[in-house]
């Protein structure tokens, strides 16, 4: 029942209108088990698709999805048509309940230029088993990397968390740039799906990042949350996964 998320506090990705944008899509449920496109368009207050957006990190909108127990996260950059209708390819979803979500920053002249975060629920057909959230650790690996986790993750407050990757023991210092980040970190909350995004603290370092990078995270709620860790290397991305409290 999208017209109940109006009312959820900003900031948490769960609204699907806010500032006198809403999300809008035509679809509500996904195939199982198969690559799809999901089109969706981000319309003025009257109703007008958006066509102008400011690009953020390289991008003109930032497209993610989440399963409601916290797997088959995916990250999007989406192709915008002259009608304002946006096109993300999705690989293969397994059924259950979804959440995405549009990160962008409209163009002056829409009304505001702030970033926003706007989500509705998609449901992918079929029958769905939940897997049960990995528990929370300082320490994760994915393809042959390990991460560990530093930091201040008090909910509400902006603090600070590192993020220090290794390969065979060795602190690792060839991350390239994504998406002009040396990694790309996003969360998710358990229970309610809040969105969160994690800023770098600095630039990306051209093709020499690590092994130590800095986030400033901001979770708006206690409570566990899955996070994303996105890293290139020799032009593979790379999509760590790990659970973090707040
Ligand atoms: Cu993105």
């Amino acid at each position: 029942m999208p017209g109940m998320d109006h009312t959820m506090p900003a900031g948490d990705g769960l609204a699907s209108s806010a500032s006198g944008f809403r999300f809008t899509t035509t679809t509500a449920t996904l195939p199982a088990e198969q690559p799809t496109l999901f089109r969706f368009q981000i319309q003025a207050a009257d109703g007008t698709p958006v066509t102008a957006y400011e690009p953020d990190q390289t991008k003109l909108m930032h497209f993610y999805l989440i399963r409601s127990d916290l797997t088959g996260f995916q990250h999007i950059h989406p192709e915008l048509a002259g009608d304002g209708t946006w096109t993300a390819p999705m690989q293969a979803l397994h059924p259950g309940s979804y959440r995405v979500y549009a990160s962008f920053i409209p163009k002056n002249g829409f009304g505001t230029a702030a970033p926003l975060v706007l989500s509705d629920r998609v449901t992918v057909a079929g029958t769905a088993a939940t897997t049960p959230l990995p528990p929370a650790s300082a320490t994760t690996q994915v393809d042959g990397y390990t991460l560990t986790l530093a930091g201040d993750t008090t909910a509400g407050r902006g603090g600070m968390l590192t993020v220090t990757v290794f390969k065979d023991g060795m602190p690792v210092t060839d991350l390239q740039p994504y998406l002009d980040t040396d990694a790309h970190l996003t969360a998710f909350h358990e229970g309610d799906l809040a969105f969160a995004h994690l800023h770098p603290e600095a630039p990306a370092n051209v093709d020499h990042g690590g092994p130590t990078l800095s986030f400033h995270a901001e979770l708006p709620r206690p409570g566990n949350w899955r996070l994303f860790v996105q890293f290139q290397t020799a032009g593979t991305l790379h999509t760590a996964a790990i659970t973090i409290t707040a």
